[in-house]
């Protein structure tokens, strides 16, 4: 428990938040988009950003119960990009496709907003114009391919009508191959709840957390990419609560936050935010749980009435506790029994507990294991199906957890696919669909023509991005639809034509479209209008609506009349599980908490009724030695480490806002945060420039910056260090373990010390 930790390095500040974002935000409304930024504040539309889905009924700044000032500089930040103005006429004229791939991710968003239709045809050097006819044309005879060969790809920021659509194109269609972004995200999540729970997503709503008295956060940067979160942290300790936060990497922001939302208490003094900080090996997680599992059965606080009332299964957990030793658990996590048995006592002592996951818990060969071992000890501890209490996965993209419900993924409840199938009036093809690892591997063998994306970077987003442009290189016919260019349009090119199509985002969507934010509940989003001139642009609805139309007219239901969102909702009512009430929502305006998702009771979705403990076995988590990326060359020095991939606090997924990260210390995007103790053991220094080496690449002349990361440790930005990373998988749901990355760091001894490599501590 690092109660003495200090920040990474004296020039990083001592807290999260604060006056930074004061400034931000001052920034923003001074400069030309300041008023525009502020007519979009207060439109009445979800916020761009991130899953906590801020914004809509209450004006733009409103939760889901009207508290006010919800809203954090990151939508500020999103809606800035969006108010760019157009890429000048010149651009794709001049710039020949080599410059296009030169440019950086905060270049190539800087470019500005994508106005009119592209095409990149084969041989060609150059984007090109063209009109909405021709690009129909196009998607057309592409989407004419054998089902199995075409596929799609999505991004959660589209609307739920959008997402709805492209499902019931594809599966009219007769092709299963719905690969989201989420097979990159929280998929772990979604079928490692759905085993246990009967449900995959979160059972706990805004107000439930409100009447937590203590917090599990697992690998999660939410000062960072879920701010508004944090006040519900600060108001958990100011009603007494304690926060229990388990991370490799101390976050500065997860121990004093400043938040504009309590200008007197916060802002500027910062809040204190974990009451306990864990500090565990990357990937350990589960023997986390089970460590604390042990310690709660040893301190005689399972609930066995509760199991044996709400679950089944337990018994077999238990007799695993009992025969797994503390010693085989601290030394795979890293954690010390005495630690591990007074968070057990402070998780046993609370009268409601929230655990709350994110990235740090799912991108791992054994995520499933990792969800499944939380939701065990949320079980055991008595704390589901009542207020207060239960499991929270704080989802990504403002919309990644609509998709799922509207059926975006390869892995569909069979109560809509019997909804569907009725709708269609035929069976849905039983083929299993490519999720996103799969859809890769599926190009890579030449096995797709055609792939709509609708949104998202699938270049960027995936290990290994040489394999992943040979892969995309294979398909004939891309389509990109996009608000904005970014990297994959210029690297993740087509072997016949890439068509990059350009869109209203959300607050511009000129009808009314609805979202989900990751608590489960329905936002209802109000027609807008662009700020470009002379633009060309598609609502997605539109789009898809069209292409539908085009290919199978009115075969089986009448696609021309799905232009019409309103017809689309209504559909989506009658066929998506808890989703009822959005057939009268244009009529209502009333949004609505998904139904059947938050348990208040422990009576679960699943045939028993019962929570079903799974069991999780300890992971094995050995590191190559050396020799296995080539070795050390003699005066060099050098050790292999688990290498976090994750997000500056300046970014967004693919998509560079600012070069630099304050908060962990990292000035520039080229370096990687280790810890002393690593240094100092291979003979490296604070600063000095290393090769980074991966087992599909490496990156040079990398910056160490030293810093507040657990031993045996290493962290980089993402998408820049995908490059060097291939990806081992967690089988049962496709996520890449893009948090435990084995790296060979070397470099020129600087520090008198023997050469060769050391050994880090597990
Ligand atoms: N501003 C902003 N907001 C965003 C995004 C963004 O890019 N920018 N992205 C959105 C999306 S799609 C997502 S998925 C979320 C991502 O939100 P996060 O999951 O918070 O993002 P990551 O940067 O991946 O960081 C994960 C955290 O997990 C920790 N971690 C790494 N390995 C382990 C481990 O083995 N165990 C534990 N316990 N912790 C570990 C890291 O140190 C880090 O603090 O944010 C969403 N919101
Ligand atoms: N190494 C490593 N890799 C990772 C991760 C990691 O932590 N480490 N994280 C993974 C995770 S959690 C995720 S979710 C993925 C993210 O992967 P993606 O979701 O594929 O990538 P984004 O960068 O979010 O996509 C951004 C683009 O979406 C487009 N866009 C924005 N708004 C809209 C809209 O309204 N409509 C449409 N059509 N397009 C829009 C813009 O063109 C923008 O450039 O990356 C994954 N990859
Ligand atoms: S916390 Fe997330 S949803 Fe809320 S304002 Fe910030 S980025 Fe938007
Ligand atoms: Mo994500």
């Amino acid at each position: 428990m690092s109660d003495d930790a200090s920040p990474a390095d004296a020039a990083t500040p001592d807290q999260g938040g604060g006056w930074p974002l004061i400034d931000g935000w001052a920034k923003a409304t001074l400069s030309p988009r300041g008023p525009k930024l502020w007519q979009t504040l207060n439109h009445r539309s979800a916020c761009l950003s991130c899953a906590w889905g801020t914004g809509g009924q209450h004006g733009g700044f409103r939760d889901e119960l009207g508290e006010p000032l919800q809203r954090c500089l990151k939508s500020v930040e999103a809606i800035m990009a969006e108010l760019q103005p157009a890429v000048s006429e010149g651009v794709f004229g001049t710039r020949s496709l080599p410059e296009l791939q030169q440019l950086s991710s905060m270049e190539a968003d800087r470019l500005g907003r994508l106005s009119y239709p592209l095409l990149l045809r084969e041989g060609h050097n150059h984007y090109e114009r063209i009109g909405w006819d021709d690009v129909f044309d196009i998607a057309e005879a592409a989407f004419r391919a054998p089902p199995e060969r075409v596929a799609s790809y999505s991004s959660g920021r589209s609307s739920n009508e959008a997402a709805y659509l492209l499902q019931l194109l594809l599966r009219a269609m007769g092709s299963n191959n719905l690969a989201d972004c989420s097979d990159l995200c929280h998929a772990p999540s979604t079928v490692g709840l759905n085993a246990v729970f009967g449900s995959g997503t979160s059972m706990v709503s805004l107000e439930s957390l409100q009447q937590a008295d203590c917090v599990v956060l697992v690998g999660s940067n939410a000062p960072a990419n879920h701010p508004r979160l944090m006040n519900e942290l600060i108001k958990l300790r100011q009603r007494g609560g304690s926060v229990i936060v388990i991370n490799p990497v101390i976050e500065v922001g997860l121990l004093k936050f400043g938040s504009p939302a309590f200008p007197l208490t916060s802002m500027l003094g910062g809040s204190e935010i974990a009451s306990l900080f864990l500090q565990p090996v990357p990937g350990s997680d589960t023997a986390v749980f089970l460590g604390l599992q042990k310690a709660l059965l040893e301190a005689g606080a399972v609930k066995r009435d509760f199991l044996a009332a709400h679950a089944e299964g337990w018994e077999a957990l238990l007799k695993q506790l009992e025969v797994t030793s503390w010693e085989a658990i601290t030394t795979t996590c890293g954690i010390s029994r005495q630690e591990l048995e007074h968070t057990a006592n402070v998780i046993a002592r609370a009268r409601g507990v929230v655990f709350a996951w994110a990235m740090g818990i799912t991108h791992h060969a054994n995520g499933i294991d990792n969800v499944q071992a939380i939701a065990n000890t949320a079980l055991l501890s008595g704390n589901v199906g009542r207020p207060g209490a239960g499991t929270m996965p704080i989802r990504g993209h403002s919309n990644v957890q609509g998709f799922g419900s509207m059926g975006v993924t390869v892995k569909l409840r069979q109560e809509m696919q019997q909804a569907l199938e009725q709708l269609l009036g035929r069976p849905l093809s039983r083929v299993p669909g490519y999720d996103t690892r799969a859809l890769i591997e599926a190009a890579g063998a030449g096995r797709v023509d055609s792939l709509l994306c609708l949104g998202g970077n699938l270049w960027g987003a995936n290990p290994d991005a040489t394999e992943a442009r040979r892969a995309l290189g294979r398909i004939d016919t891309i389509l990109y639809l996009a608000t904005k260019p970014n990297q994959g349009h210029f690297h993740g090119l087509a072997a016949r034509q890439t068509l990059v199509l350009p869109v209203f985002n959300r607050f511009e969507t000129p009808h009314r479209t609805t979202t989900e934010s990751g608590n489960n509940y329905v936002r209802l989003n109000e027609p807008g209008s662009t700020h470009l001139r002379h633009a060309d642009l598609i609502s997605e609805v539109a789009f898809l609506a069209e292409l539908a139309r085009r290919l199978m007219g009115t075969d089986p239901i009448d696609w021309g009349r799905l232009q019409d969102p309103s017809y689309v909702r209504v559909l989506i009512g009658r066929t998506v599980p808890g989703y009822g009430p959005i057939a009268r929502i244009d009529a209502t305006r009333a949004e609505f908490s998904v139904e059947g998702r938050l348990f208040e009771r422990p009576h679960f979705p699943t045939p028993s009724g019962r929570a079903k403990v799974a069991l999780t076995p300890l992971p094995e988590l050995a590191l190559p030695a050396p020799e296995h990326f080539g070795g050390l060359t003699p005066g060099e020095g050098g050790l292999v480490l688990a290498l976090i991939t994750a997000r500056s606090y300046g970014q967004h997924n693919t998509v560079v806002y600012q070069p630099g990260d304050s908060y962990r210390g990292m000035p520039h995007r080229h370096t990687i945060l280790m810890n002393r103790a690593d240094l100092h053991r291979c003979g490296l220094a604070a600063h000095q420039r290393v090769t980074v080496q991966g087992e599909a690449g490496a990156l040079e002349q990398v910056e160490i910056i030293p810093g507040e990361i657990r031993e045996g440790a290493a962290l980089m930005f993402y998408p820049e260090v995908n490059v060097i990373m291939k990806a081992v998988i967690d089988p049962r749901c496709g996520t890449p373990a893009f948090k435990r990355v084995p790296v060979l760091v070397r470099g020129p001894v600087s520090v008198t010390q023997p050469t060769g490599a050391a050994q880090p501590p597990r």
